[in-house]
């Protein structure tokens, strides 16, 4: 979340014309602290970040953008931002965050990405999360392109370079949206990572990211990560949870192993195992009460029981 002067100071647009914006055209609306002040979104900055752009590049003044953007009817680009797709349709205001991700940004997007060109994938990234917010950007937009570019790479459609290139943009930005989520500290933290070898970890950043909203502390280890220091972590944060992803079965016999002795060391502990890695063939299922799979327990209900506030 970010103050007042911080989105001024990040887009360049002054407080005062921010404030006149939300009064008069409702461009955005953002969230109040406790005492008052406005706290925007990511999503909220990508809006604005946006409506910038129209005016800078297109002339357009504030209140056609506005008006625009509360009809419920198309709204294409003039071709000066030399924009070969047209910009999506824009939904009806009452109810943006509902509708589907329409299949212009994916087609926007996904081209963008294997061209190497940046400014233009930021700029489609920034129209999803204006329209339809983090969560349905990240569901529906981000999560599925990564899963498209993985089996076009894989079946050698594109380069490793495309590949890379594009899952780190997308990574990119799943971390800024996930850092910009605030954490509640009466909370006790979780750590999150993939054992080593396994690189998909797509999924478990989608389980941290529900984690995160709900205030958090994930400690984010991500793909590859090797099992020594884990315990002295497990200490010195205080970790409740432990979120592990495998795609690969070949890393659950090590794991099993790391599993059995820090069950034993930490009886405070609790591990939630994702991912295909676990599936119903590939599955060890173990013996512990602590360890749960996500394929036999609801996130919310777990999420409760694990995370009580600290006394
Ligand atoms: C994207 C992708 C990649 C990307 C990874 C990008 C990244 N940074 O994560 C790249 C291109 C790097 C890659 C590389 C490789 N890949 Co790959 N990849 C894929 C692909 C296309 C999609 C995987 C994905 O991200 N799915 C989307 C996520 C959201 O789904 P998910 O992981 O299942 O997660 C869901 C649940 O399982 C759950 N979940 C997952 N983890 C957790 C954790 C917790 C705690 C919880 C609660 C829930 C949870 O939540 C998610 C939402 O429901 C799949 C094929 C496919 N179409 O599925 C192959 C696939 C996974 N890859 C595969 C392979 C073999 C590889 C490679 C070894 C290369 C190769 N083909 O030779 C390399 C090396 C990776 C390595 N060393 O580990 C195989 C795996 C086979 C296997 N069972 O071992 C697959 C299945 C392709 C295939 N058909 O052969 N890959």
């Amino acid at each position: 979340m970010y103050s007042i002067q911080k989105v001024a100071d990040m887009l360049g647009i002054p407080g005062v014309t921010l404030r006149a914006w939300e009064a008069r055209h409702r461009i955005v609306d953002p969230l109040r602290s406790a005492g008052g002040h406005r706290l925007y979104s990511e999503a909220d900055v990508a809006t604005l970040r946006w409506v910038k752009r129209r005016m800078e590049d297109q002339g357009m003044k504030i209140g056609e953008i506005a008006q625009q953007l509360r009809q419920d009817r198309p709204l294409r680009t003039d071709g000066s931002e030399a924009e070969a797709a047209p910009l999506p349709f824009l939904p009806p205001p009452a109810s943006p965050r509902q509708s589907r991700i329409d299949l212009h940004i994916a087609d926007r997007l996904y081209p963008a990405l294997i061209a190497f060109n940046t400014e233009e994938s930021h700029q489609a990234i920034d129209l999803a999360l204006s329209l339809y917010g983090y969560e349905k950007t990240f569901h529906e937009l981000l999560a599925p392109l990564l899963v498209r570019i993985g089996t076009d790479w894989e079946a050698g459609k594109i380069a490793v370079a495309q590949e890379h290139f594009a899952s780190q943009l997308i990574l990119q930005r799943f971390m800024q949206i996930f850092r910009s989520l605030p954490v509640d500290p009466s909370m006790p933290s979780a750590v999150a990572f993939c054992p080593p070898g396994e690189h998909h970890h797509l999924g478990l950043l989608l389980f941290s990211l529900f984690l995160r909203k709900r205030g958090i502390d994930v400690i984010y280890l991500g793909p590859h990560t090797p099992y020594e220091g884990l315990g002295q972590l497990i200490e010195l944060k205080d970790v409740r949870a432990a979120a592990i992803s495998v795609t690969d079965p070949l890393h659950i016999e090590s794991l099993s192993v790391w599993l059995s002795q820090t069950i034993d060391r930490y009886p405070g502990l609790r591990v939630l195992l994702g991912g295909i890695g676990f599936g119903p063939r590939n599955a060890k299922r173990t013996q512990w009460e602590r360890v749960s799979y996500e394929d036999s327990i609801d996130w919310e209900a777990w999420c409760l029981a694990v995370f009580t506030p600290r006394q």
